[in-house]
């Protein structure tokens, strides 16, 4: 995904009136201080678009952030009007593929000149250069080598604008504010998901160290009860070991009495790990 544009579009408080966009909205729920900022702004590539907070309870309000967007044309790979492959099949993984961060890692190591390139000790230059290509059997010219990382490169992709919402939900369960504070957000929540018709997504974050509590599972009921399977992501991986990562997922998917085939996203606001799949969440609900 190509971010061409994004602002902060509206601001909605308990008394507010919940905006009636007619472009797709995707939300992203979760306890305070469990990292639905600093997720938005590693997707938005921004820094500080949505404030995070050392402290819990920094987002207090639903603040719609306007998204505009080139994504891999979906809708053209599967009607079959590219040559990038057949519907459902190999198509829809190259444009997955073409997840940004995978592909500018991918041009990074090429122009890095680490692609391909045969362990140190085979490279063994010949100065003089009427001996090359004349060497033992079996050694490699320079030109032979250039020959051998050449990367055979990936038809274009059709690239198609869109133009979405992502939702910044306040976070719940923040132990220092008052209790009808609290019933306030809850019904604030409740209400925008039952009642915006462009939502299309809901993710629920969930602290990869830590199982789901009650307001979690509540959280979680309130997302299924409203129509949406929410995609689970478990923030923050960056704080456990890469072992311990499979396991915690396990632990968040049972904790929130979600079925075995719930998708539990493990990411990191730190490294970026996660992105590339939320990317493709997102692009197939716009
Ligand atoms: N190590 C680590 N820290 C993170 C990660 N994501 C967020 N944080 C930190 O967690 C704290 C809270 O992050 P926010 O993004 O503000 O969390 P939030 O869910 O928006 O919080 P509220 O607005 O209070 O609901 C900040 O100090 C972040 O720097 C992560 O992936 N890894
Ligand atoms: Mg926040």
């Amino acid at each position: 995904m190509k971010i061409v544009d994004v602002r902060l579009d509206t601001v909605c408080g308990y008394t507010s009136t919940l905006p009636e966009y007619d472009k797709p909205e995707i939300a992203f729920a979760g306890r305070s201080n469990v990292g639905k900022s600093s997720l938005i702004n590693v997707l938005m590539k921004r820094k500080r678009l949505a404030r995070v907070g050392e402290t819990p309870g920094k987002t207090r309000t639903i603040n719609f952030y306007f998204v505009s967007a080139e994504t891999p044309d979906l809708g053209q790979i599967a009607s079959g009007r590219t040559d990038a492959g057949p519907a459902d099949g190999p198509g829809v993984v190259q444009a997955q593929d073409r997840c940004p961060s995978e592909t500018e890692s991918q041009a990074l190591r090429i122009s890095e000149g680490g692609a391909g390139l045969a362990p140190k000790k085979k490279l063994r230059w010949k100065k003089d250069p009427a001996k090359q290509g004349r060497g033992k059997a079996g050694s490699v010219s320079r030109q032979d080598l250039t020959k051998k990382i050449a990367v055979p490169r990936k038809p274009a992709l059709p690239m198609a604008k869109r133009e979405f919402y992502l939702v910044d939900l306040p976070g719940y369960g923040f132990a220092a504010v008052a209790e009808s504070e609290k019933q306030k957000w809850g019904h604030m929540i409740e209400n925008y998901l039952n009642s915006s018709k462009a939502l299309r997504q809901v993710f629920l974050l969930v602290d990869i160290r830590h199982e789901p509590n009650a307001n979690d599972i509540q959280m979680y009921d309130w997302i299924r009860e409203s129509g949406f399977s929410p995609v689970i992501i478990a923030t923050k991986a960056d704080k456990i070991s890469k072992s311990a990562v499979q396991r915690q997922a396990a632990v968040i998917r049972k904790g929130l009495g979600a079925p075995e085939d719930t998708a539990v996203i493990p990411f990191s606001a730190l490294t970026g790990a996660g992105a590339p799949e939320i990317y493709r969440v997102i692009e197939k609900c716009l």
